[in-house]
């Protein structure tokens, strides 16, 4: 396990970027250039709902670092369950931890997945680099085209396994942006293509949370007979709310989560 979140977060980064370029271009993009105003507001990960690797396997790896549970969603359509972490040192990015209920989804995924899981050493679930640590199983096309059917979430895990799926700059922190428009206007002149599903803001004051992704970039996947091109990762941008107190909201809203989910799906 990591000493601190910092380590953590600079090697979940540095996964993160090789499989999304575009990230790297974007953080440059938004920030002011003067000083580090590209900063994080939360990160997320995904899993499957088994024993082996659930999503507290997952958490305990930012728990060690001193993270604490402080909020779930159920999203019923898409058959997952999510809680997201926070951690005492306000600079330290949330996270938020999704899982599919695998026992909800055909007796066709739940073999399948199951196959995937069960080529993971149960050692390398406490290792240190579990959470971004990609896949650790074999995946033929035909296998990745069913779950693919019946739930992009699946699939996406089949063959990118655990790793940050996103970061997420917060747009609070930006010096020459003050509005998602804003930054949402410079990605797609720049060429960027967002996620439009639920519209391009997800989210408003109301909630006292709004948020705009881009769509995935694509990398080059081998499976056991071929190579494909499919979604990797994605970058998010957040505008948090004061809360009564005065204080930025810090939690996340069900509904608009429900759509970010999508950023991954193909273009
Ligand atoms: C997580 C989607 C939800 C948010 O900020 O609401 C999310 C995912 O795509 O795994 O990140
Ligand atoms: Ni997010």
């Amino acid at each position: 396990m990591h000493s601190n979140f910092k380590d953590l977060f600079a090697a979940l980064w540095q996964d993160y970027v090789q499989l999304t370029p575009s990230a790297e271009q974007i953080h440059a993009l938004l920030g002011s250039g003067q000083q580090d105003d590209v900063i994080n507001d939360h990160i997320a990960l995904r899993t499957f709902n088994l024993d082996k690797v659930g999503l507290d396997k997952l958490a305990a790896h930012f728990i060690a670092v001193g993270y604490k549970e402080a909020g779930e969603y159920h999203f019923e359509a898409k058959k997952l369950y999510a809680k997201h972490f926070e951690h005492p040192d306000p600079t330290a990015p949330k996270v938020f931890i999704s899982e599919l209920l695998v026992e909800k989804c055909s007796p066709m995924l739940q073999q399948a997945v199951q196959k995937l899981v069960e080529q993971i050493p149960v050692e390398a679930v406490t290792a240190e680099n579990f959470i971004y640590s990609g896949r650790h199983w074999n995946i033929d096309q035909a296998t990745y085209r069913l779950l693919l059917e019946e739930s992009e979430y699946a699939a996406w895990m089949a063959v990118w396994g655990f790793r940050a799926n996103h970061f997420t700059v917060s747009v609070n922190a930006l010096q020459n942006f003050t509005s998602l428009q804003s930054v949402n206007q410079t990605l797609k002149d720049a060429g960027f293509p967002l996620n439009t599903s639920g519209g391009e803001i997800k989210g408003s004051a109301d909630v006292l949370l709004e948020q705009s992704s881009t769509l995935a970039d694509e990398a080059e996947v081998a499976f056991t007979d071929c190579v494909l091109s499919v979604p990797s990762c994605f970058y998010e941008f957040a505008l948090r709310y004061p809360t009564a107190d005065g204080s930025l909201y810090t939690g996340f809203v069900a509904a608009s989560a429900d759509k970010i989910f999508e950023s991954t799906n193909a273009r």
